[in-house]
């Protein structure tokens, strides 16, 4: 029997074995990180690494200490070399490591369909929907310019809307756009400071969505991004005063460390609830889901640990009825959109999957097959996750240092950004 040279193991006949790796970063207009696998096969595989205002410290733990134990390892042995990255750091979980781990799983995701020349969902288990619903991101200074939005992307046919707007009283409230395309809240080498008001927030947000209904009617689906600044009992307040507006879904009502704290919520309101776009593994999502206090999962592939864990995720949340919704902001990069669209494409218990649009830098960066169709996400054909680099324009745009911003309460406090 042939013997791997590098590690000794038996080589099969459907082995790849990972000669090269390295991470790319580049930043047409924002920061990405992308992980490339290459085999002793001439196929290779991307994967996103992107980690909104922390880079760097997933570029070292990849660079460091991740790719020195992927040389010799057989590609297709995606679950084995997850569990070795996993359980072998001993220093489980986190951010941080769940990104970098992800970068990989999605690699060798991409690798494993490229050599059975099939789109990645075939792998999968196939197609379960023809299209993927996705919501867009409405937002505007006030309620007359978020309904005028609303309208808009109703008009470029969007089924599904994130709606969100200045309120009086709030200097940077989260959401609203300062370019005419969308959000992006990365904005400077240190961090932008905000202003965060609670009570104004609160008598505003159910005036917008009364708004946006007598407006636009009920048969478009709105959603609403709360970004963690309420408490438990405010959340509760706020899902029931928007109870008539019939919201798809209220997200991050409330910090979600206290996972106890979602109980009060529920004893509160009926509007839907969301969370996860943070949370880096199924043990952040296991007390959530099996309690049934939330109704939407939002982990992605880059953050929770790329296709592999993914899954299990969304196994366990389909046995409680909750589906997923997909964190895409413009800072996971099209790397991660082709992955997640794939796996939405055939996770049974799916929800819905957020879609910002990347701007067309990063869209010539990064070419895709997917594409918009009337309120949808749909994959290509092409073998793998159907995303690409063109390392030559990533090298154009270097790395620019960028952070999320703060937010303070008018005393000066902290507060949750
Ligand atoms: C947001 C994100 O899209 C969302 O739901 O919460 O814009 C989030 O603020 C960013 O991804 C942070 O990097
Ligand atoms: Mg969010």
């Amino acid at each position: 029997m042939q013997l791997n040279k590098i590690t000794s193991e038996p080589v099969h006949s459907s082995s790849a074995i990972i000669r090269a790796a390295r991470v790319i970063v580049t930043s047409p207009g924002r920061n990405f990180v992308t992980l490339k696998i290459e085999t002793d096969q001439g196929v290779y595989g991307i994967g996103d690494a992107t980690l909104n205002g922390r880079e760097l410290s997933v570029v070292s733990y990849l660079e460091d200490h991740v790719i020195p134990n992927l040389i010799g390892k057989d590609a297709q042995r995606i679950e084995d070399i997850w569990q070795f990255l996993y359980r072998g750091a001993y220093w489980r979980r986190g951010p941080v490591t769940m990104s970098a781990i992800a970068a990989v799983d999605t690699a060798l995701w991409d690798i494993k369909a490229k050599l059975a020349g099939m789109p990645l969902y075939q792998l999968l288990g196939g197609r379960s929907r023809d299209g993927v619903l996705v919501y867009g991101h409405a937002n505007g200074s006030d309620i007359e310019h978020t309904v005028d939005e609303v309208g808009r992307y109703m008009s470029l046919g969007y089924k599904a809307i994130r709606a969100q707007s200045g309120i009086p009283g709030v200097k940077g409230a989260y959401g609203v756009g300062r370019g005419d395309m969308y959000y992006e809240p990365a904005d400077g080498t240190l961090p932008t400071e905000t202003l965060w008001n609670t009570s104004s927030y609160l008598n505003f947000a159910p005036k917008l969505f009364e708004k946006l209904r007598d407006v636009h009617g009920f048969d478009i689906e709105l959603l609403h991004d709360v970004h963690h600044r309420l408490t438990p009992i405010e959340a509760g307040r706020l899902g029931k005063d928007l109870e008539p507006y019939r919201l798809f879904w209220m997200e991050d009502a409330t910090p979600a460390e206290n996972q106890e704290a979602f109980k009060l919520i529920r004893q509160h309101t009926t509007t839907p609830l969301a969370v996860g776009e943070i949370f880096n593994t199924i043990w952040d999502c296991k007390d959530l889901i099996q309690n049934q206090l939330i109704d939407y999962i939002r982990t992605t592939v880059v953050h929770a640990g790329g296709i592999t864990h993914l899954r299990r995720i969304a196994d366990l949340a389909s046995m409680y009825q909750v589906r997923t919704g997909s964190h895409g902001a413009t800072d996971l990069s099209p790397v991660c959109m082709g992955a997640a669209l794939h796996f939405d494409t055939w996770v049974p218990n799916f929800g819905i999957q957020e879609y910002m649009r990347h701007t067309p830098e990063t869209d010539a960066v990064f070419p895709h097959d997917y594409r918009f169709d009337d309120g949808y996400l749909k994959v290509g054909d092409t073998p793998g996750h159907g995303v690409d680099i063109d390392e030559a324009l990533a090298a154009k745009y270097p790395y620019q240092p960028m952070q999320l911003p703060v937010a303070r309460l008018q005393d000066g406090t902290m507060w949750n950004w």
